[in-house]
């Protein structure tokens, strides 16, 4: 099972110090006290990472004034609510995939000598690891460059479920690594009640089905499939990337993509990516 974690990337706040009338005791409903609360955002940084620019990540500022003004808006009874209603404000922010909050109650008035008390909530904007309830429409890429390659992909269009559309097939001169033979590489659209997980795990399994063998990093193989997109979740963790990492360099990738769906390309893709290489041979029957 994945860690629940969609990015390595963080974005931190702690310590901001806010009143509000948050308590069951009767003193509490009547009387402001402090709170502190922390804030760890995560979101795809990345892009900020490259271009230093402000619309590419979380503005914290607008984080923590939505989270002040939710503990000093009106009475309530309990932390959990608080803190709930803070994640539900930031994860409507645009960029946030989940938010951990915790509001912290300084001094609070129990018998006992406690310096705080607190609630922390995590809310994530799409569960990508439960179940899905609705489908998502998925992009694979398939290559195969040892065997017969074009019985390889039909045998993985075939295994692949909730197969909607299938680009071209494409004969494609390796990319990187050792000298090996040409490619046959094409791109299916699925619209999937697959988890991103659960879609990566078929894959393995339909690979491994086809004979794959790992013997060295890029190296000549049955079958390969790649998942490109899963709607529009962006994940960086150990076992996925989704977008695929090295599918925009790629036109063997790009291509057949883009007879499915132009829209999830780049305008100026065909431009940017080295020319030839690559011939369109025909539809695959399946
Ligand atoms: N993994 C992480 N993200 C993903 C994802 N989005 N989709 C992990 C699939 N797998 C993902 O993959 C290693 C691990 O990557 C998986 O177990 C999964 O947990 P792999 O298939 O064993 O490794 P690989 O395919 O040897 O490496 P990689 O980096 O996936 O290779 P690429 O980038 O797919 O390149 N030239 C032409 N013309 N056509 C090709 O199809 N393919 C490659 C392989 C090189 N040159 C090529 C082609
Ligand atoms: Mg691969």
């Amino acid at each position: 099972m994945p860690s629940d974690r969609l990015h390595p990337d963080r974005i931190e706040v702690r310590g901001l110090r806010a009143v509000g009338t948050i308590g069951v005791l009767p003193e509490e409903q009547t009387r402001a006290q402090p709170f502190e609360i922390d804030l760890v955002i995560e979101s795809d940084i990345r892009n900020a990472g490259r271009t230093d620019d402000l619309d590419q990540t979380v503005n914290y500022a607008a984080a923590l004034a939505m989270a002040a003004k939710v503990v000093e808006s009106e009475p309530t009874l309990l932390l959990e609510r608080v803190a709930s209603r803070i994640a539900e404000e930031i994860l409507g922010m645009a960029r946030v995939d989940a938010v951990e909050v915790t509001v912290r109650k300084l001094r609070p008035p129990v018998p006992e000598d406690v310096q705080t008390t607190g609630v922390s909530v995590r809310r994530t904007r799409v569960d990508l690891f439960r179940p899905q309830r609705f489908k998502t429409t998925a992009y694979v890429a398939l290559g195969a460059n040892l065997g017969d390659r074009r019985e390889h992909l039909r045998y993985a269009v075939g295994q692949l479920p909730d197969v909607t559309r299938c680009s071209g097939v494409y004969e494609t001169a390796p990319v990187g690594g050792p000298e090996q033979g040409q490619y046959l590489n094409m791109v299916v659209e699925l619209e999937t009640d697959l988890n991103p997980f659960e879609l990566l795990e078929t894959c393995l399994a339909i690979e491994a089905g086809a004979g794959r063998e790992r013997l060295v990093r890029w190296g000549a193989r049955t079958l390969d499939l790649d998942v490109l997109l899963w709607g529009e979740a962006s994940i960086v963790c150990e076992q996925l990337t989704v977008p695929h990492p090295r599918m925009w360099e790629r036109r063997f990738v790009l291509q057949p993509l883009a007879e499915l769906a132009p829209g999830r390309l780049p305008e100026d893709w065909d431009r940017r990516l080295p020319e030839g290489g690559i011939t369109r041979v025909d539809d695959l029957e399946r």
